[in-house]
């Protein structure tokens, strides 16, 4: 048996031994031939994989994570191609008939009437379309959508989805409804990173970006956020260089969303009403999900960089009138007094600088006057708040899953968390924060392979010690980058 294994391994087996299929000579010859060959082809993809710098987006669902993957594809690849474009009108239409029915099947709870007794056709006709994962459409169809849409008891429905589970991409569809529907439609850009489509493996996306001359190698990975998915996360955190962690600033008045909400929501109303129950809130799942991973054995030395996500739609919420203050009264004691605390002129600049809407030249000058006038106070704020319970985290001052016992300031010296404020269907706001983002991992990955390898250098030799604390501090990007491809190609 255990010589039939080895040939189909491409091992000899000598002829006439044991009582299996034997290999003749030439066959085994062949074999062996061809195992050499898928050999040295995995140690070449090996070596590839390790020339890559290995970047991992992890958060909780709907946080953000894909659409930072798209913003790479814009930015980094050729963007998306007709063929591509075309494709995403499926997701869009599944987007404008989750809208609906989770609006439809909301108003029955939150005890909306529709306003316009037409729409109850409308209604029953969406309601119908509950259990379907087609995507095709009629004009009948796109008709009760736009009526619907237009009923103002839907309308007043929107206004409270912090209640009920609506995708954030519900009003920018529907709004769009005459366009989506003509024949000739091909998503934009924008309509492409504003479309919703859930993560149930995992994917990547590789792509070379010119720094100081080289060509530096990324690969990044897309994981689910769901519960379900998490636990998937483990099979790649093996050489992760660089973390970015996708926190939603705007979920704060937000319960959970179940894996099991989606296409059942309307069908079963027993999952509705376990998706009605659920009162987990979502950024308190976001603040403990980030302090696993910032206390994970695995990710000690992996730094996280903190993209402080969906900025314009907390605004829109405090305009509503939402506030976080809600969320920190039902948990007494656990956070830190929101009226309190200060927001210093850095953390406003910071936040000011990285809220869409100003122009280049604008939010300079605007950050050197500290204030832009089109951004409420109280969103900066908030902002600023949650900013400081994730960095509250980091410095072991705040803990929120119970689970974790928080590790010495020593523990964590090896690795480092930097916050962006981030819009990430602002594809101007990601290309800056993706810039910052490239020199501090390449840093961050130069001292830790640094670290790892000691003083040795190539062949196991010594490498000169006061070369390196010169490389990894001066800054010169040339000889870092340089010294990154050098020490990957050692690994
Ligand atoms: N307005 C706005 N929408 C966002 C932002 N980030 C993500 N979204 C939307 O949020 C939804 C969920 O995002 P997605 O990337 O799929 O989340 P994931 O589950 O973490 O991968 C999509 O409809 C995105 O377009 C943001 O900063 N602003
Ligand atoms: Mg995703």
């Amino acid at each position: 048996m255990q010589q039939q294994v080895m040939a189909c391994f491409g091992g000899c087996v000598p002829e006439g031994e044991g009582g299996g299929p034997y290999l003749s000579h030439h066959e085994a010859k062949v074999a062996r031939l061809r195992d050499k060959e898928l050999t040295k082809l995995l140690n070449k993809q090996h070596k590839e994989d390790l020339k890559r710098l290995k970047i991992l987006l992890l958060g909780t669902g709907e946080s953000g994570k894909s659409t930072i993957t798209k913003q790479m594809k814009i930015i980094h690849i050729n963007g998306y191609s007709f063929a591509e474009r075309l494709e995403k009108i499926k997701d869009i239409i599944r987007n404008v008939r989750e809208s609906l029915l989770s609006m439809v099947g909301a108003m029955h709870h939150l005890n909306i009437p529709l306003e316009n007794a037409e729409s109850r056709a409308s209604a029953d006709f969406i309601l119908d379309q509950a259990a379907r994962q087609d995507t095709e459409t009629s004009e009948e169809f796109w008709d009760h959508c736009e009526k619907l849409w237009s009923d103002c008891g839907v309308q007043k429905c929107y206004d409270r989805s912090h209640e009920y589970q609506l995708i954030d991409c519900a009003k920018y569809f529907l709004d769009k409804i005459g366009e989506i529907r003509s024949l000739n439609y091909a998503p934009s850009d924008q309509d492409i990173l504003r479309c919703r489509a859930i993560t149930t493996s995992i994917q990547h996306i590789e792509f070379d970006v010119p720094d100081a001359g080289q060509s530096v190698k990324f690969r990044v990975y897309d994981v689910g956020g769901q519960q379900g998915e998490r636990k998937k996360w483990i099979q790649v955190f093996d050489n992760v260089v660089a973390i970015l962690y996708l926190g939603d600033t705007s979920c704060f008045d937000q319960t959970l969303r179940e894996d099991t909400s989606k296409s059942r929501l309307i069908e079963s109303l027993e999952i509705f009403e376990q998706v009605w129950n659920n009162s987990k809130s979502r950024l308190i799942e976001s603040l403990e999900i980030f302090e696993q991973v910032w206390n994970n054995r695995f990710l000690r030395p992996v730094s996280i960089l903190l993209f402080l996500n969906k900025i314009d739609i907390l605004a829109e919420k405090i305009a509503k009138g939402r506030s976080i203050k809600d969320l920190l009264a039902q948990h007494p004691g656990v956070f830190p007094d929101y009226d309190s605390c200060p927001v210093s002129s850095n953390e406003r600049i910071e936040f000011m600088d990285a809220f869409p809407g100003g122009t280049e030249q604008t939010t300079k000058r605007r950050s050197r006057s500290s204030s832009r006038t089109d951004i409420n106070p109280e969103v900066v704020k908030t902002a600023v708040y949650i900013k400081n319970l994730f960095t509250r985290i980091v410095r072991g001052e705040l803990s929120i899953n119970k689970t974790i016992q928080p590790h010495p300031k020593e523990w964590h010296q090896n690795h480092s968390c930097e916050y962006f404020y981030t819009c990430a269907v602002d594809t101007n706001n990601v290309k800056k924060v993706l810039e910052g983002c490239r020199t501090l991992i390449i840093r961050k990955h130069l001292e830790s392979v640094i670290l790892s390898c000691g003083t040795s250098g190539r062949n196991g030799q010594q490498r000169a010690p006061e070369v390196i604390p010169e490389m990894t501090i001066s800054g010169h990007r040339y000889a870092v980058v340089t010294a990154i491809v050098l020490a990957i190609e050692e690994q």
